[in-house]
């Protein structure tokens, strides 16, 4: 037992344990200063909200308060143990500033109302534009936030209701990729692998992923691997020294941007050194011969050139992947947000392809997540795929879902792909979309470009609704904003990256007259008169488990089926990973164990699609590829970025995140320990263009590019030469006046994306850099535990203090397991 202040040591005490052991447990837990836990009234069940890791947590309530969390000793991800943001964040719930009573919009001003009101100025103006505009007048931008019965009961809101395509999940700029290359891959999106692979593999290749700091449990159990007998090789592919990158056995930095070259150099070696398994090529896959052929193009010398990484560094990655007996691949952002995101991300699949290195312990893919319900939004078609996986191009999938619904066929749309939200924006621009319901996410902040995102959402003619739990910069925008209701304070369910199915209930109750966002939804859908085809509600539910059940009878017989699971075997013991059915009761560790997968061109998601351009294959194109039960290579030449540095714009720009908050800050912005370790935008720069352009730590600069700017300190990093890196937590709501500067790294990033995936590129832009003001004390805003640590020894340390400290109960104390 021990107090360890996990501000300072994010990822707490090592428990170390060797290949194919069980991962010990450690039960970490955080109570509200001075508390203990015989203060605490009563402990509820739930899993954690700011990452995709799915770590299990018991809630704890005093006097109707949220004060406190414990990690769940019996739970398959995490064993007991919480990251940071689960320790301390928290307390966002409790926060004063929390949406009590809705607002609309009178005179130019937000002003409080009543619910009655605010909804049906709503639901009057749904009206009016569906009688006079039809239902594309209206899109829904929703979240990987929400909980699954919150989702469908949205899409069938959306698609079965409403009957517009305009309907698109922040999982856009976030796993729309993962989607998309296990959908090229293996015809169905649905994670291969299972966290569990940490504990057999002895090859971990994470790319473009900073999991120590984004699935930070995660990465605990890779670090116990680490500190145990026979541990495995990591290889980490990341243009920044990240915790990985030191952790690594291999770390390639690339330029960013060079991903598919990387890939295509990396199977270039393995193939052409027989890494290979042909049994399992020629029992299990088509489309070798293809990759084969293209990858003959990239040899180590090549590569090298593009990606700027010594030859024989890839040769060295290579032989590690190549030479694996039991690999798992870890594949995020730095991939899925770049102009070939769903070109790379699938090189990645085929590397396992090739290897014959999956469904069997230690052999997994993560096409990993970063939303806590990312999972969910794709699964129940909140980013506008039909449910379940089903395949809006193959008309007896959108008629058994009309069954289902009891709708006719003809009013699911489905004549076009779903509309995604870069495609939305345009629409929202040229004034045919005319109201936008924006759903637990802040577009004002997360999406490209925000000087253009602004003026988009603030237009006069567009009726903006935004549902959130706090006043945020998109909510300043809207002419109504509806109070949520959100984890803690509701019921309901949530599938983590590793379909790790979790229940979360209720601990208290909701601030002020805040309302559950599935009861928003469904208030919405009865005040409209949404019917079903008989004249009946279209929504036959009322509370979450209600929406749990008629959810499981739209996931049976599809890859994620939920039909084994009830809310009642959720509560106890661990989360279930899905599918979960009667033949398989304790639920599914890893798909593709039989070599069979979803591709059948009866029962695929998707007939695939040109992975460089996105034009979709017709039913014709993909039944020629003989798919039937085989996964499918698709090979990719390497096409450059298109926005690539000059003369005046000399640097490439790279965001993303630090372990301590999570996006736009709306909740680890208001949780003291976390905001004090982060607590304001910085820049990373290499010391080598430091020194070129005659900057210093702490020194102010003007981060520049053809979209805007932004004034950040600088923090001296391991960052390749000739990257910037700007996380990309800082808005405007706790800092209003930074708007004139700029301080969001979205002023700078541009409208561009993956044409398969459709997800933006967040991770390549051409910048300049300007010296504003230098820094007297030399001090940067920036973490020194993390992938923003100095390069050089000097900044203090970051550190928590007496209030972040954390209860660590180890398996010596006993109790622990
Ligand atoms: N602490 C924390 N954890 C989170 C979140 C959070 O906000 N904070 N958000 C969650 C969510 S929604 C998500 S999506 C995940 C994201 O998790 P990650 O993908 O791990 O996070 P990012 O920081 O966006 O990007 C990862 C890395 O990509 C690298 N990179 C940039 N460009 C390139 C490139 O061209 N090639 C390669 N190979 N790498 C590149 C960056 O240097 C960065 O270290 O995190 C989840 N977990
Ligand atoms: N430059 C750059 N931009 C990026 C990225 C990047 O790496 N670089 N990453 C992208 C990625 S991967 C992601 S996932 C997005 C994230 O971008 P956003 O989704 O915009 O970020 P959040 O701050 O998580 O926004 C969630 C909102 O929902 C609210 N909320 C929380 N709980 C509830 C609830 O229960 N109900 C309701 N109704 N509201 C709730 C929060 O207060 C918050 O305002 O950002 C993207 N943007
Ligand atoms: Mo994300």
């Amino acid at each position: 037992m021990g107090r360890v202040d996990r501000i300072a040591e994010p990822w707490g005490t090592r428990t170390p344990y060797g290949p194919g052991e069980t991962w010990p447990t450690r039960v970490d837990s955080h109570l509200a200063d001075g508390l203990t836990d015989e203060d605490v009234d009563r402990w509820v069940q739930s899993a954690s909200i700011l990452h995709s890791n799915g770590d299990a947590l018991d809630i704890a309530v005093k006097d109707g308060r949220i004060v406190g969390v414990r990690g769940r000793a019996v739970d398959r991800v995490n064993r007991g143990r919480l990251d940071p943001k689960d320790l301390y964040g928290w307390q966002a719930n409790n926060s004063r500033e929390r949406l009590t009573r809705p607002l609309v919009r009178r005179g130019g001003k937000l002003v409080e109302t009543d619910w009655d009101t605010a909804m049906d100025l709503v639901v009057s103006r749904t009206r009016e534009l569906l009688e006079e505009q039809g239902p594309s007048a209206i899109g829904f931008y929703n979240t990987g936030q929400l909980f699954l019965e919150d989702y469908y009961t949205l899409g069938l809101i959306a698609h079965g209701g409403i009957r517009t395509i305009h309907v698109d999940g922040n999982t856009r700029l976030c796993t729309a990729t993962a989607a998309a290359a296990l959908k090229e891959s293996f015809a169905s999106d649905g994670q291969p692998g299972s966290y569990a692979d940490i504990d057999h593999a002895d090859v971990i290749a994470l790319f473009g992923h900073n999991m120590a700091e984004t699935q930070v449990v995660t990465w605990s159990r890779i670090l116990d691997r680490l500190a145990g007998p026979n541990p495995p090789e990591v290889v980490c592919v990341d243009p920044r020294m990240t915790p990985v990158a030191r952790a690594a056995t291999v770390h390639l930095a690339p330029k960013p941007g060079t991903n598919v070259a990387l890939m295509n150099g990396l199977l270039h070696e393995i193939i052409g050194n027989g890494w290979i398994d042909q049994d399992y090529l020629d029992a299990h896959v088509v489309g070798f011969e293809e990759l084969r052929e293209r990858v003959a193009e990239y040899p180590p010398e090549i590569v090298a050139g593009i990606c700027d990484v010594p030859a024989e560094r890839i040769r060295e990655a290579a032989r590690v992947i190549g030479q694996a007996e039991r690999l798992l691949s870890t594949v995020l952002q730095g991939f899925y947000q770049s102009h070939q995101a769903t070109a790379a991300a699938v090189q990645v699949n085929n590397v396992h392809l090739v290897r014959g290195m999956l469904g069997r312990p230690g052999c997994g893919i993560l096409q990993m997540n970063g939303q806590p319900t990312a999972e969910n939004t794709r699964e129940a078609g909140a980013d506008g795929d039909l449910p379940a996986f089903r395949n809006w191009s193959n008309d007896a999938h959108v008629a058994d879902l009309a069954r289902i619904w009891n709708v006719d066929p003809m009013s699911i749309p489905h004549y076009a792909p779903p509309t995604h939200i870069m495609q939305q924006l345009r629409y929202l621009e040229e004034g045919s979309i005319r109201m936008f319901w924006v759903i637990c996410t802040n577009p004002a902040v997360s999406l490209p470009e925000l000087r253009r995102i602004r003026s988009i959402l603030s237009q006069e003619r567009l009726f903006l609704v935004v549902q959130d739990i706090f006043l945020t910069e998109t909510a300043e925008l809207a002419d109504v904003v509806l109070p949520a209701a959100t984890w803690g304070e509701k019921t309901g369910t949530f599938t983590n990256a590793d379909r790790t199915v979790h229940l979360s209930e209720k601990a208290v109750d909701p601030p002020g007259e805040a309302r559950p966002d599935m009861d928003i939804l469904i208030d919405f859908a009865h005040r409209l008169g949404l019917e079903d085809k008989d004249g009946a509600p279209l929504v036959k539910w009322s509370d979450p488990e209600g929406a749990f059940e008629a959810w499981k009878e739209c996931s049976r017989g599809r890859p994620c089926d939920y039909t084994g699971i009830t809310y009642d075997k959720l509560r106890g013991g661990s989360g279930i990973q899905w599918p979960c059915t009667e033949d398989s009761p304790d639920g599914t560790e890893r798909l593709y164990a039989d070599g069979r997968f979803y591709s059948d061109p009866e029962y695929c998601e998707s007939y695939g699609r040109d992975i460089l351009t996105g034009a979709p294959f017709e039913e014709s194109d993909y039944k020629a590829m003989n798919p039937d039960g085989k996964a499918i290579i698709r090979a990719a030449e390497f096409v450059p970025p298109h926005e690539m540095p000059s003369r005046d714009r000399p640097f490439i720009l790279i965001t993303g995140r630090t372990l301590y908050h999570f996006h736009t800050r709306t909740k680890t912005g208001r949780a003291p320990q976390l905001q004090a370790a982060a607590p304001e935008v910085w820049v990373e720069m290499s010391p080598g263009d430091a020194g070129r352009l005659g900057v210093g730590e702490g020194d102010l600069l003007e981060v520049s590019t053809a979209r805007g700017s932004v004034r950040a300190r600088l923090r001296i990093s391991e960052i390749r030469d000739g990257v910037l890196f700007l996380p990309f937590h800082y808005g405007y709501w706790d800092d209003p006046g930074a708007v004139e500067n700029g301080r969001a790294a979205n002023e700078l990033t541009l409208t561009d994306w993956d044409p398969a995936s459709k997800q933006p590129i967040f991770k390549t832009a051409a910048a300049a850099v300007r010296k504003v003001r230098l820094s007297r004390r030399g001090r940067s805003p920036a973490p020194t535990t993390t992938g923003s640590a100095p390069a050089t020894p000097g900044p203090a340390p970051t550190r928590g203090g007496r209030t972040a400290e954390v209860q660590e109960t180890l398996p010596a104390d006993g109790g622990a397991r």
